[in-house]
């Protein structure tokens, strides 16, 4: 299987609403789409760098470095036999799993065309329907909040994630849970703690949350596990899981009892497959999460979800909570009952709206082999 072009648009698309985590507030987001050409079959990925490394240390411009000048070539000379021997081949390109992962999930989704098959049966996944909760942002009050959450609880949802930071933690929770006494509830503190926190933490105990997500550093994963047992609420690592090696450390450890797995974030589709399938042997869940995706990255997303192992509901969500332009056709929609038919076409099973996309596009470059 030889990669004979790749394409990569630099798209900026306005959110809907702002949204805010403890380390940043953003308003729009600006992504690489990618398009490999194999064998003829085009294949299509999100790129979920950020245009600021305030979630990793990638960005746009990053990816597009390391791309063009270090993954295109290493690609373009391979001639691989299967999707799984695509990050294998950039090992000497340390790091910058976003930008491996735009080349790999690209290559899985031409893969999964040439088969005739959707991507979701190109990975094995047996779920139809995956279940999807939200992740809302930091507000500006909590009566907001609490009519965002009362929002998204009528869309169906099947559980609330809230971001929190230190001054918008313990009193908020407190507030959710008093108005929504019964609702799955989780917390994400996107590394905004430490240790010296740990009172705080402690009280976060109390409200039956379903997990806390990476409260401590992004790098660290000692820490994580003394909390972990601490806590009667079971941790789960987000920023701190980058490869599969990580995730059995992890959970040999002791340092968190769910995983939140993004494929950008592990260097592509088979990475978090293979994450999925050390945590179910460990007996830990799984959920797929989110980076705002447009709806590029949500489709693959929704496929990576229809493994078995994935078995909490996951942060895709429908594509009209994000932005105010859709760039796929039909768009990723939720059903009352709170779940999202994953689609059943070949390789992502939608269309891109090349219309909307052209309009959003900043730049574009082909990279031929
Ligand atoms: O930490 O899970 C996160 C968005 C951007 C960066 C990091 C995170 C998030 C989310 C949003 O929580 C998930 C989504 O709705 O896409
Ligand atoms: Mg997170």
């Amino acid at each position: 299987m030889k990669i004979e072009s790749l394409t990569l648009r630099e798209v900026r698309l306005d959110l809907k609403y702002p949204f805010e985590t403890s380390f940043a507030r953003v308003t729009d987001q600006q992504f690489f789409l990618v398009e490999v050409r194999v064998d003829g079959a085009p294949g299509f990925a999100e790129c979920v760098a950020d245009r600021d490394p305030g979630y990793s240390y990638e960005t746009v411009r990053t990816a597009g470095h390391i791309l063009e000048d270090f993954l295109w070539p290493l690609a373009s000379a391979s001639d691989y036999a299967h999707p799984d021997e695509v990050l294998p081949s950039f090992a000497r390109v340390r790091g910058h799993n976003m930008a491996k992962a735009a080349i790999e999930m690209a290559v899985w989704e031409a893969w999964a065309r040439r088969k005739g098959l959707s991507l979701a049966a190109a990975l094995g996944g047996e779920r139809r329907r995956t279940a999807s909760g939200v992740s809302i942002g930091i507000q500006d009050t909590v009566p907001e909040l609490l009519d965002r959450i009362a929002l998204e609880l009528a869309s169906g949802y099947q559980r609330i994630k809230i971001k929190i930071k230190p001054g918008w933690d313990v009193a908020v929770v407190a507030a959710v849970r008093e108005r929504f006494p019964d609702v799955p509830l989780m917390v994400d503190a996107n590394s905004a703690y430490t240790l010296a926190d740990m009172d705080l933490l402690r009280e976060l105990d109390q409200f039956d949350l379903m997990m806390i997500e990476q409260p401590l550093a992004h790098d660290d994963m000692w820490d994580h596990r003394i909390l972990h047992a601490e806590l009667r609420t079971p941790i789960c690592l987000d920023e701190s899981v980058k490869s599969p090696a990580d995730a059995r450390r992890a959970l040999e450890m002791g340092a968190c009892g769910i995983i939140n797995i993004k494929a950008g974030r592990v260097g592509g589709l088979s990475s978090a497959r293979e994450i999925a399938r050390i945590a179910e042997a460990a007996g830990a869940p799984v959920w797929c999460g989110g980076m705002l995706e447009s709806g590029v990255g949500r489709v693959h997303n929704l496929h990576l979800s229809s493994l078995s192992a994935f078995s909490l509901p996951g942060d895709v969500a429908a594509s009209e909570r994000y932005f105010t332009e859709e760039v796929i056709e039909p768009p990723v929609t939720v059903d009352p009952d709170g779940t999202i038919p994953i689609p059943e076409g070949e390789g992502i099973g939608v269309a891109l709206r090349e219309d909307v996309i052209r309009r959003h596009t900043l730049c574009e470059t082909t990279l031929e082999a």
